[in-house]
């Protein structure tokens, strides 16, 4: 383990009093919109970040104001689920109380609420708590909210790989009563009282993601994860996981220590033995990741830097559990089937494509009051989807053409988009992420534009290839584990990698770096012209492989940096 001194933020989950900090005292003071000191970075822990509008900031700056401050907040549903109710809740507190009135799916199933002030913070909280939801965990270094395979429609293993998506995040969250007390005006603890079992009393050493996937799909990209279960089934029935370990996917500009990494495999366990094998995974990288550069933090440098085979057996030996060989199982596709589909227990089901996940009644589409409307008088469920989707999930026969109809009148059904479009992301970046350095979501419905038409130009509409766009390396767009990703470099200039596979297994190479959008426009214009005219049949990314465009990523560690 390094010598260095340990990270500031060791520091201040240490000194965090189990996650209270001064948070309630700092939420008296009125005079700043703001958090001060530790507060700042703890209020991560309770599933919110300040941020600003960065389009007003220097307008701001100028006027010598302080920059207009509010918290990003991000609701915890494992799996993906909510109730017609809990989105009514949320999509009323978005309207009436947030700066940008809108409600944002993140590619983590979960919902973003922007421009929150801080009088607001304490009642959209309480407001959680009543619909029976909350932002616990949702940020910080803890298990983030945890994924499952969205969609119910094909697979008899869904509900019980949903229900251990949700034991598993219990499983995980912290023991403080801290956000009860701080937000839900619980009653007071001594804090030596508490601890905290799992996670310990300093938390993780980095954030922490835990997926369950169910094959063919693999919509939650497991790559980008930390921990993953990989459903296994004899006859419909779920007899087991393969667990994958130490995948991610953020980097740093100009830092060969940092790359993202696909998950090891470690071997399959009987379902009973999940929640063992998720807390030794988690203990163990409690225990040996790297507290002093937040930049090598993640498991997946714990892995490299003790050697999978090492820190297997640790887990094993914590568990009490011994990984048998993986089962065999393909993933097919990472897409969402937009449109209805008939489930396999003959309920309805409508996934409705949202672009970016972004819902608001800003434009002249009302697409947001559309889901409210539908919330109304849906009887089933929302399943939010990794690909920032929402399905109408679970709808009787009787009750379908009611819901169309919803739909089409709020703009919600758009037979117009291509299968590109589709099979295209973005991450929020501008205005409210501070860390964004390039455009994302808002240049992503042009340069779309501008890919469609080059495949049209070559008789190409019918296909596709996993197109994203991440405002910097941190990759929350999960640009590394597409055929074709952009990296933002800085405003209208991007890296280009090429050479990911459509069902995510392969991280994609460096082809171009610093580029004006309109530089890899053309780049791909001939990319594209070369696939069609070559070989069109075969995915875009292998292409770029098998016509030696780029070499392919083997294992990222040792050769992703090298030409
Ligand atoms: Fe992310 C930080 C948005 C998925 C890697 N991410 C951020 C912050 C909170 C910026 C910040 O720290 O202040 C962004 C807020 C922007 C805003 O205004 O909303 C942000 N990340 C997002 C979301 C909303 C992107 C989206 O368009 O859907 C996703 C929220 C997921 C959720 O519900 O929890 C999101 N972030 C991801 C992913 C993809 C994934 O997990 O599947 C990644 C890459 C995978 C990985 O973790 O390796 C990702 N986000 C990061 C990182 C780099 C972490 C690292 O290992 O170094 C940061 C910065 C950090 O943690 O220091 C970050
Ligand atoms: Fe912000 Fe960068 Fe994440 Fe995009 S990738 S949301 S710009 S941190």
């Amino acid at each position: 383990m390094s010598k260095n001194p340990l990270s500031d933020n060791e520091r201040l989950k240490r000194e965090s009093n189990l996650l209270r900090g001064t948070i309630s005292e700092d939420l008296k003071d009125t005079l700043s919109g703001g958090f001060k000191g530790d507060n700042f970075q703890l209020i991560r822990f309770h599933g919110m970040y300040q941020q600003d509008n960065r389009d007003i900031r220097q307008e701001r700056q100028k006027q010598k104001l302080e920059p207009l401050h509010t918290v990003m907040l991000r609701i915890r549903l494992p799996g993906g689920i909510v109730t017609p109710q809990q989105w009514a809740g949320i999509d009323r507190f978005a309207s009436e109380h947030t700066e940008y009135a809108s409600i944002r799916i993140t590619n983590r199933q979960a919902i973003q609420l922007h421009g929150v002030l801080k009088h607001n913070i304490k009642p959209v909280h309480q407001l959680l708590n009543s619909l029976g939801l909350d932002a616990r965990a949702t940020a910080g270094d803890v298990n983030r909210n945890v994924l499952c395979t969205s969609n119910p429609v094909e697979s008899q293993l869904h509900q019980e790989a949903y229900e251990w998506a949700k034991k598993i995040s219990e499983h995980l969250l912290p023991r403080t009563r801290a956000y009860a007390e701080i937000w839900l005006d619980g009653e007071k603890v001594q804090s030596d009282e508490e601890n905290e079992p799992v996670l310990g009393n300093n938390y993780l050493p980095r954030k922490f993601k835990t997926t369950v996937v169910i094959p063919p799909q693999n919509d939650v990209d497991i790559h980008a994860n930390d921990l993953n279960f990989v459903a296994i089934g004899d006859d419909n029935t779920l007899t087991g996981f393969n667990v994958l370990v130490g995948g991610g996917l953020a980097m740093t500009h100009g830092d060969e220590t940092t790359w993202p990494r696909l998950a090891t495999d470690f071997g399959f366990v009987k379902k009973e033995n999940v929640l063992a094998v998720a807390e030794a995974v988690v203990s163990v990288q409690r225990d040996w990741g790297d507290r002093t550069n937040r930049r090598n933090a993640k498991t997946k440098y714990t892995l490299e830097r003790v050697g999978t085979d090492t820190f297997k057996r640790e887990v094993e030996e914590r568990a009490g559990v011994k990984f048998v060989t993986s089962r065999p199982f393909e993933f097919t596709d990472r897409g969402d089937r937009i449109g209805w589909v008939a489930g396999v227990d003959n309920a309805w089901h409508l996934t409705l494509f949202i672009p970016s996940g972004r819902l608001t009644d800003d434009d002249s589409l009302n697409r947001k009051a559309g889901i409210a409307e539908i919330a109304k008088v849906h009887k089933g469920d929302f399943r939010l989807t990794p690909n920032q989707n929402l399905i109408i999930a679970n709808v009787a026969d009787a009750d379908k053409a009611a819901i169309e109809a919803l739909a089409i009148k709020y703009n919600l059904i758009d037979t117009t988009v291509t299968v590109q479009r589709k099979a295209s992301m973005a991450c929020v970046s501008f205005p409210t992420c501070p860390l964004a350095m390039a455009e994302a979501e808002r240049a992503l419905p042009d340069i779309s534009q501008q890919i469609d038409a080059m495949l049209a130009k070559h008789d190409m509409l019918d296909k596709s290839f996993v197109f994203r766009i991440t405002g910097c390396p941190n990759g929350c767009g999960r640009a590394m584990l597409a055929e074709v990703g952009l990296v933002g470099r800085a405003v209208g200039r991007y890296d280009l990698y090429l050479g990911g596979n459509s069902n995510g297994t392969r991280i994609p190479r460096l082809y171009k770096t610093n580029q004006p959008t309109s530089d890899i426009l053309s780049t791909l214009d001939e990319l594209i012209a070369s696939w069609a005219s070559q070989n069109r049949e075969t995915g875009f990314g292998d292409y770029c492989i098998e016509a030696g465009i780029v070499k392919p990523v083997v294992h990222s560690p040792v050769d992703f940096h090298s030409a």
